[in-house]
């Protein structure tokens, strides 16, 4: 992610539509919607996407048995998924259905493509298929995990196919240079190099349609008997979405944000699919960890699924906002598995939320209020003093940080540096008791100095937080009388010393983050 590149494309995986959204499809679709938000801040061109990935042959018969067909089903399904995100108000800048047309002509061109230049041919498959993944295992992962699904534990299925191929395994020597000469390519580290691993065990091709799928799916170019694979179908939608004239400019992507569970088909399969294409390489994949629950894989029957309901239930309680908070500082951003539990949610939220950043902009705006009539009072050019000289500083350099941060999805790291301005404004009151100078008229120019110290770090601070915290820190301009176009902004700018003007209004407001009890 090039920070002279003014354009920034970020994708989320298309998700299944048999499933109902819960907390790890919201979690990378709230990490995407965060470095959106971001690069719009930053005033960068920004496409962010997600999407429904709709072919998979469960929809088939998951479609019969509740009686609709297999569009009606991924109609419906897909539906809730963008229902869900609109609530919780992700801000992607399009949807793609894998079952649209502008999706599935595209894909047919692309394979044509292919079968042209030699990449894809006919031939037979035999080997040890997870039916819930749609995906085959190699024999020796296969025996690995003896034989059963590593995700459902159910046995694995010897299959035998006539199918088009892909030559996966031309692509060694450049996929092995790709990640070797570009290490960002794949990240964190920890993910890279498992891929690095398993590449130097050896390429097979790799099948790329299947037979009698009942006609769901996309038709393989020159013979119909056959479909296009549904993960091969599902990759191109990056592409396909983008692949149009007023939209070509946004490849390749700049992040793809995924989990592990997903790496080896867009660290490996997809890159060399581009390859054989000639088009140029997205500049990351970006392979989170998973989310457990209350220390323990999430499952229904455990009852610590964090299903969509749960999220309503957290959303109520503590707000949007406390909920992106928890994600993006406490989520599996690294190469290990993160907890979602209602005591450290609850802690976090008093600690960051409610002690650290409602509390501290209360004061200042409360000071303000109490102590000027709510006008913004003079910096008093000329009188800064080591303690004010800090505090201006800590707020100066928040944007370098934040901005490398971002730039290496950083994202709860970028949080912290921003809050770390917060903190420079509470140690800063601590160091210059303004509630005391208050009783002294002969004190009155030092009050107001400090009082806009402290409301403009703070408005600096909340620049930084506010693609995590979009709403309340939209609330907290309205406080201090500033409004921002966060859909183009000039982050760099707006983050320089002096935005706030003398005699401005002020007011006080509800509490932004009201403390919570763990019940
Ligand atoms: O794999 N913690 O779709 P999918 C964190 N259609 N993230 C999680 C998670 C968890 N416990 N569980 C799921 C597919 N996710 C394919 C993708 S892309 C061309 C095709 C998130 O519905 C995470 O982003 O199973 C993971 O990669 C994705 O959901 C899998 O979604």
């Amino acid at each position: 992610m090039p920070t002279n590149d003014p354009k920034f494309y970020v994708s989320t995986p298309i998700y299944y539509v048999n499933d109902r959204p819960h907390i790890g499809h919201i979690y990378t679709t709230t990490l995407a919607d965060v470095l959106a938000r971001y690069h719009r801040l930053r005033g960068d061109r920004t496409f962010f996407l997600t999407g429904t990935d709709e072919h998979a042959a469960k929809v088939v018969d998951t479609a019969k048995e509740k009686g609709f067909t297999a569009q009606q089903w991924a109609d419906q399904n897909a539906g809730v998924f963008q229902d869900t995100f609109k609530k919780l108000g992700m801000s992607n800048d399009d949807f793609i259905r894998t079952s649209q047309d502008r999706h599935t002509s595209r894909v047919k061109q692309y394979i044509q493509q292919l079968i042209e230049s030699g990449d894809v041919y006919a031939g037979e498959y035999e080997g040890w298929y997870d039916a819930g993944q749609e995906e085959y295992l190699p024999e020796n992962k296969a025996k690995e995990y003896d034989y059963r699904s590593p995700f459902n534990n159910k046995p694995l299925v010897r299959k035998v196919e006539t199918n088009y191929f892909f030559k996966l395994s031309a692509y060694q020597d450049r996929l092995t240079e790709l990640l070797n000469d570009h290490p960002q390519f794949v990240q964190p580290d920890a993910r890279r190099n498992e891929v690095l691993g398993r590449i130097r065990e050896g390429l097979n091709d790799v099948p790329i349609s299947r037979s009698g799928s009942g006609g769901w799916g996309i038709a393989m170019p020159g013979d119909e008997s056959q479909t296009v694979y549904v993960w091969i179908d599902a990759l191109f939608n990056y592409y396909t979405t983008v692949d149009t004239d007023d939209r070509r400019a946004f490849w390749p992507a700049d992040v793809h944000l995924i989990a592990k569970d997903i790496l080896w088909f867009h660290a490996v399969i997809w890159p060399a699919m581009l390859m054989a294409l000639d088009l140029p390489l997205p500049k990351q994949v970006y392979s989170h960890s998973f989310w457990i629950s209350e220390g323990q894989k999430m499952s229904k029957s455990l009852g610590n699924f964090i299903d969509l309901e749960k999220i309503d239930e957290y959303v109520d309680e503590f707000s949007l906002d406390a909920l992106r908070w928890y994600l993006s500082t406490q989520g599996p951003l690294g190469s290990t598995d993160s907890d979602f539990a209602h005591g450290k949610f609850v802690d976090v939220y008093n600690s960051d939320l409610a002690n650290t950043l409602g509390n501290c902009a209360a004061r200042v705006t409360n000071m303000i209020v109490r102590y000027f009539d709510g006008k913004m009072p003079a910096a008093a050019p000329g009188r800064e003093d080591a303690e004010a000289r800090q505090l201006r500083s800590v707020a100066m350099g928040m944007y370098e940080k934040v901005d490398t941060l971002y730039e290496k999805v950083a994202v709860a790291a970028a949080n912290d540096a921003a809050l770390e301005v917060v903190r420079a404004v509470d140690t800063f009151i601590e160091q210059t008791q303004p509630f005391k100078l208050a009783k002294d008229e002969s004190q009155r120019e030092r009050l107001g100095m400090i009082l806009y110290y402290c409301a403009e770090a703070l408005r600096i601070a909340s620049l930084g937080l506010s693609p995590v915290l979009p709403d309340k820190m939209a609330e907290f301009w309205q406080l201090l009388g500033i409004t921002y176009d966060t859909q183009a902004g000039d982050l760099a700018d707006w983050c320089q010393w002096g935005g706030l003007q003398l005699g401005s209004d002020v007011q006080k407001g509800a509490p932004l983050f009201p403390r919570k009890q763990d019940k």
